[in-house]
């Protein structure tokens, strides 16, 4: 799915950036970063790479080293079973390499201390950066992943009748998403009825829809390796309460205002700033609970997000969600949420057809 030249490319621009920082090594042990780079899934823990100037080493499972050799002729396969990062480690040092960066933050206990007690320098995370930013072939993957994602809203709305659990329309909707590619759901797919719909982060449960009840969904899937995000609510019945009315068009209101601030320069807690402040002059500030977005791309949360305290300025390639709500605890909840991806002017909505 990644060429090898632009596997090359991302390797490049990576070496500049440890030459940069005085390093001439680099462990990545986080496997969504290795798929970043390879295209390769492995499975966590499974896997190191260390990289330096002469190329890069894959320290992996010896059932894959056959089928990797062939995948990836560029890059020195290593079979082995286990003691993966300790023979990275000694792989270093035969190539005499001085200063080996890893990236603390992704390492568990085991072997961050291994890599510390064997000089290893800790850096920033190299590969979440260069993830913030996609490439025109990961915004066509996240284009498609959130187009699935938009379908099955549009398919299942008409499929939810009064009786139906949250679990059944939660498993009609990740049906869907799998026959149409999806290889898993993005997070844990969650539908709300009712009570239910106030809470931001309910667990879909086995809770039926009544008639004349808030429905609410947030949910997405993964395709060829990249995550969609959508939330949708609306009034099931013809008695839709005034208030629910009323706040489903502030909500709404919110978002759009929060995507039309979003562009290639402007901080990100301005865009979240700009939607929650439509919401306080509304009169619902309190009710408004989370942040406005994050970004999405391998892992459904990443940076950069749209929130209160964050210094990020947003960059054309960033691909963030809008995500406006309002909870009325006991009542009824809106939320309306798209995936945006910054483009040269402004943002352009993915969760659409
Ligand atoms: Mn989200």
């Amino acid at each position: 799915m990644v060429s090898q030249q632009r596997i090359l490319e991302k390797l490049t621009v990576l070496k500049e950036q440890l030459k940069e920082e005085g390093l001439d090594g680099l462990i990545i042990t986080d496997n969504i970063d290795q798929f970043y780079i390879l295209g390769f899934y492995f499975y966590p823990g499974e896997t190191v790479l260390l990289l330096h100037e002469g190329g890069l080493v894959c320290f992996t499972r010896q059932l894959y080293e056959a089928p990797l050799k062939e995948k990836f002729p560029f890059v020195q396969i290593v079979g082995l079973d286990k003691e993966r990062a300790a023979a990275a480690v000694a792989q270093a040092a035969r190539l005499g390499l001085k200063r080996v960066g890893f990236d603390a933050e992704k390492e568990n206990y085991i072997t961050g201390s291994l890599f510390k007690a064997s000089g290893f320098v800790e850096t920033g995370s190299h590969i979440s950066l260069l993830r913030q930013v996609k490439d025109e072939a990961e915004i066509a993957v996240l284009r498609d992943s959130c187009r699935i994602a938009y379908e099955t809203y549009e398919y299942i709305k008409p499929l939810i009748k009064t009786g139906m659990s949250e679990f059944e329309v939660a498993a009609e909707m990740e049906k869907f998403m799998r026959i149409k590619g999806a290889s898993a759901t993005s997070f844990l797919t969650i539908i709300a009825f009712g009570e239910n719909t106030a809470n931001p982060h309910h667990e879909t449960s086995h809770r039926k829809l009544k008639d004349n009840e808030a429905v609410l969904m947030d949910f997405g899937c993964i395709y060829n390796g990249y995550c969609s995000d959508i939330t949708r609510g609306w009034w099931h019945g013809d008695k839709e309460p005034e208030e629910y009315t009323k706040i489903w068009h502030i909500v709404d209101k919110a978002r759009q205002s929060g995507i039309a601030a979003e562009r290639p320069g402007v901080a990100a807690q301005k865009v979240d700033a700009t939607a929650r402040g439509l919401i306080a002059a509304a009169g619902y500030g309190d009710y408004f609970t989370h942040r406005l977005g994050h970004g999405v791309g391998m892992e459904i949360h990443e940076e950069p997000c749209n929130d209160q305290t964050t210094t990020a300025i947003l960059k054309k390639g960033n691909v963030i969600t809008v995500e406006p709500g309002i909870y009325l605890p006991g009542k009824f909840g809106v939320r309306l949420e798209d995936t945006t991806v910054i483009t040269d002017t402004g943002a352009d909505i993915l969760t659409r057809k």
